[in-house]
């Protein structure tokens, strides 16, 4: 299937990438058939590969993964997206469990053990039962998907993701008639993530997210567990997280545990704590402000590298096409 890579905007990737590794990408791009959306080879090169990962330790990847990967199907990149590098895509993390700054994730998650791992699959299905990641993924290719990612904090990054559609993975578990929705849940385990211990923590662990079935079963949603042709890093939401590009980054919860097919919209962690802030569908759009806040902008990170990079938010993260008609006829504005 196509999938449609959203143009990189005025930001282009020599302005976040070395210049080296800039050149190398280009043309290794310029060789792959121009018109095919994906290739069986991975489109960087091993010396682009080295650089971007210059100083960042990669966890060693659990067999089953290093299978797939060879297998995988690597999204061409003709326009030359503009991703955010693989260190600040590792060291600029949201991942509350292991504290509230942006670095704690990078320095705590390696304590998370990610193997083995099982996945509890209920609620409203025929399939239901204690899944490990392996078998979950065992019938299915991997997929690298290039998308935004769009916090609500009003920070954007664009990164290749390594997964995939949890529309097929959704179709094999078979949900009954009855199920309307799909409710995810975090590893909450306080020994090993130093966020949960904290006495000031707000949050009702576990972390729970949650999508109507026609946002689970969407082309675009994307079960993931590799990112940068890698396997996903621990501060990332290893061993598998949802991706769901067109929302803010909260909906694409890390580290699943459990998905439940149930028949009420799950309440969910932003929108208890706060739900004059964060709704449930949580869709971009700059014209819903949050209250402390504009969403009309974003600003690119690293800020330090160019000054200023601030340009117009995009309704649904730039993927209007591809999801509007899933809300037409709601008022985006109430049901935020
Ligand atoms: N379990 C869990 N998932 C989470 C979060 C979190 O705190 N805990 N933060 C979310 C937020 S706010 C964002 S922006 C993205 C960040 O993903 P990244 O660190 O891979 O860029 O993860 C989301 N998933
Ligand atoms: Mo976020």
């Amino acid at each position: 299937m196509l999938i449609k890579v959203p143009d990189g905007g005025e930001c282009r990737e020599s302005q976040v990438t070395p210049e080296e590794t800039y050149l190398n990408r280009r043309r290794v791009l310029k060789g792959l058939v121009a018109s095919a959306a994906f290739s069986t080879v991975p489109s960087l090169s091993s010396l682009a590969e080295a650089s971007r990962y210059a100083g960042v330790a990669v966890a060693k990847a659990p067999a089953w993964f290093d299978d797939k990967l060879l297998h995988a199907q690597w999204q061409a990149s003709p326009d030359g997206e503009s991703l955010t590098p693989f260190r600040d895509a590792t060291h600029y993390n949201n991942f509350y469990e292991f504290g509230p700054d942006k670095g704690d994730p990078a320095r705590h998650a390696a304590g998370m053990v990610t193997e083995p791992w099982t996945v509890m699959i209920d609620g409203e299905v025929e399939r239901p039962g204690q899944y490990s990641v392996e078998d979950l993924f065992a019938p299915s290719r991997l997929q690298e998907r290039i998308y935004r990612l769009r916090c609500v904090e009003a920070w954007p990054m664009v990164i290749p993701w390594l997964g995939i559609p949890l529309a097929g993975l959704i179709e094999r578990l078979a949900p009954t008639s009855a199920a309307k929705y799909v409710r995810f849940e975090t590893l909450a385990r306080p020994e090993q993530m130093p966020g949960m211990r904290a006495g000031f923590s707000l949050i009702d662990w576990p972390y729970v997210e949650g999508l109507r079935m026609d946002e689970a079963v969407h082309p675009l949603t994307l079960l993931a567990v590799g990112m940068y042709g890698r396997v996903l890093p621990n501060q990332n939401g290893a061993p598998l997280r949802l991706v769901v590009p067109w929302k803010y980054g909260f909906k694409s919860i890390k580290s699943i545990v459990r998905i439940s097919f149930v028949r009420e919209q799950p309440k969910t962690t932003w929108q208890a704590m706060a739900p004059d802030e964060y709704g449930f569908y949580a869709n971009v759009n700059p014209q819903v402000s949050h209250p402390r806040w504009s969403q009309a902008r974003e600003r690119r990170l690293p800020g330090s590298l160019f000054s200023p990079n601030i340009r117009q938010t995009q309704l649904f993260n730039g993927y209007a096409d591809q999801v509007s008609h899933l809300y037409a006829g709601m008022d985006l504005a109430r049901d935020y």
